[in-house]
Formats: structure tokens, C-alpha cells, sequence
């Protein structure tokens, strides 16, 4: 790997959260720490979980293969393995596979001195996978109200938990959640063109500095937000997809179980048209 010889300057000691140098170590081009173990053991576990699950179910059809959670009757108690124990085990080793990968960037961030932003995003995107198995089960009083894991299963759960509030995109925070979606790809598709044009001028001309990236944009909408601010940007509408994603389906049920359309009767309520 050609980067090796320069990345050894950065390979650091000490950093750890957990174990001091015991698991301070790298193996070939990847930190492993004790974090790494332990999304190796999590992450291993779960995969043997899924496939033994799909060994005792109906079907090897990759499509259909899927491990239910519980039955609602198992409340917020352990279900037998067969009849929603392997989701249970596999969501324990989902959460720590997840969470162990974002302490193991933790400590590749400490190690660097660098902030802590990748983590903290990634963060976001756990707490909408938690809040959709954890959370959201637990404040409605069921395991079985997580998502079974399956390629069309969990497409069906999506189907089904949006009918049963008659129409889920009149929920606000989905709207909110949506837009934050379409936005990042929007601020993903302008920066990435517009780097892209200023490494490939025309030929036999130098590569373009940030100063074209700003006229560009001056020239073309009068504003330029520039090179620091596109990525501040980036985060920010990607956190929030998150974060929206997590808040929109954590109130659908828990705080809100009519139709989502009614909840807009607020709006033909107000005062201003009677
Ligand atoms: C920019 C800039 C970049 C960029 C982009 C812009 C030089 C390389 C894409 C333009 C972005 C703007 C005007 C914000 C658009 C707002 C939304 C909500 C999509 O100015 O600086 O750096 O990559």
C-alpha cells in the first residue's frame, strides 16, 4: 500500500480510551485498539447469528431471508431464540459492532489531535438505527415493534407502519427529515462538480485555486459560502437527515397515534379562516 511509508509518521501511541497500550496496535494498514476487538467480536457474532437464523427459517432466498422480532405478546421480556431471541442477541451485537466502531474513531481522532466530528456524525446515524429497535420499542412496551432484518422484510415494516398512520409524509418531522435528505445530496452534487471542474481545467492549463470555486458562484448566484463553509454545510444537513429521521418515527406512536393527516387540523382550526 503506497501510503504506508508516509502514514507511519502518524502512527502514534497512546490516544486510548480503554486497556493503555494493550490493544495499541495496527495490523497491516488498519488500527485495531480494543475497540477494534471488540467490533471484530460483535460484528462476527451477529453475521454467525444471521446466517444460523436463516438456516432454521423457510427460505434461502437471499430476497426473503429475514429475523423477525419478537411476538408483541413477549412484551419487553426475552423472547425463546427461534421466535425472536436471535433478533434480540443480533440487535446487542448490531449496537456494540456500531458503537465500538465510533469509540474506535474516537481513539484514531485522539491519536491525531484532531476534533472529533467524524464520530460525533456517525453518532447520528446510530441514534436513528437505536432509535428505530430501542427507543421506540420500549416507550410503545414491545420488542416486536422493532424492524425485522431482512432485505424485503423491512421494506414490508416500512410499508406497514406508514398505512397504519394513513399517510406517514404528512408527518411534519418526515418532511423536515426528507428535506435535510434531498439537501445533502443537493450540497454533495454542487461541491463535488464544482472541485471536480477546478482540478480539470482545460488542456494544458493549471489546475484552478478555491478563488474560481468562489467566482463560480458569485458569478452565477451572487454568493459563494466557500471552501470551509460547504463543509460545515455538509455536516450539518447530513446530521440533521439523521437526527429528523430519528425524531420522525420516534413520535409516530408514542406521541402521536392518530393519522398524520389529522394532525393538521390544527392548521384548518386557526381563527383566521372563520
Ligand atoms: C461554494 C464553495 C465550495 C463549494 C460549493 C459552493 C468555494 C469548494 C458547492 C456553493 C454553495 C452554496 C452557494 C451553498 C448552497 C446551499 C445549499 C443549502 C445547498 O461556495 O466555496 O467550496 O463546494
Amino acid at each position: 500500500m503506497a501510503m504506508l511509508s508516509f502514514e507511519r509518521k502518524y502512527r502514534v501511541r497512546g490516544g486510548t480510551l480503554i486497556g493503555g497500550d494493550m490493544f495499541d496496535f495496527w495490523v497491516g494498514p488498519f488500527y485495531v485498539g480494543f475497540f477494534g476487538v471488540t467490533t471484530i467480536f460483535f460484528a462476527a457474532l451477529g453475521t454467525v447469528l444471521i446466517v444460523y437464523g436463516a438456516s432454521q427459517g423457510p427460505t434461502w432466498n437471499l430476497w426473503q431471508i429475514s429475523i423477525a422480532p419478537p411476538d408483541l405478546k413477549y412484551g419487553l421480556g426475552p423472547a425463546p431464540m427461534l421466535e425472536g431471541g436471535l433478533w434480540q442477541v443480533i440487535t446487542i451485537c448490531a449496537i456494540g459492532a456500531f458503537v465500538s466502531w465510533a469509540l474506535r474513531e474516537v481513539e484514531i481522532c485522539r491519536k491525531l489531535g484532531i476534533g472529533y466530528h467524524v464520530p460525533i456524525t456517525f453518532g447520528a446515524a446510530i441514534l436513528a438505527y437505536v432509535t428505530l429497535v430501542v427507543i421506540r420499542p420500549l416507550l410503545l412496551g414491545a420488542w416486536g415493534h422493532g424492524f425485522p432484518y431482512g432485505i424485503y422484510s423491512h421494506l414490508d415494516w416500512v410499508s406497514n407502519v406508514a398505512y397504519q398512520h394513513l399517510h406517514f409524509m404528512y408527518n411534519p418531522a418526515h418532511m423536515v427529515a426528507v428535506t435535510f435528505f434531498f439537501t445533502t445530496t443537493l450540497a454533495l452534487s454542487l461541491h463535488g462538480a464544482l472541485v471536480l471542474s477546478a482540478v480539470n481545467p482545460a488542456k494544458g492549463e493549471k489546475v484552478k485555486s478555491p478563488e474560481h470555486e468562489d467566482t463560480f458562484f458569485r458569478d452565477a448566484i451572487g454568493y459563494s459560502i466557500g471552501t470551509l463553509g460547504i463543509h460545515r454545510l455538509g455536516l450539518l444537513l447530513a446530521i440533521n437527515a439523521g437526527v429528523w429521521s430519528a425524531i420522525c418515527i420516534v413520535i409516530s406512536g408514542p406521541f402521536w397515534n392518530r393519522s398524520w393527516p389529522e394532525w393538521w387540523d390544527w392548521w384548518l382550526r386557526l381563527p383566521i379562516w372563520f
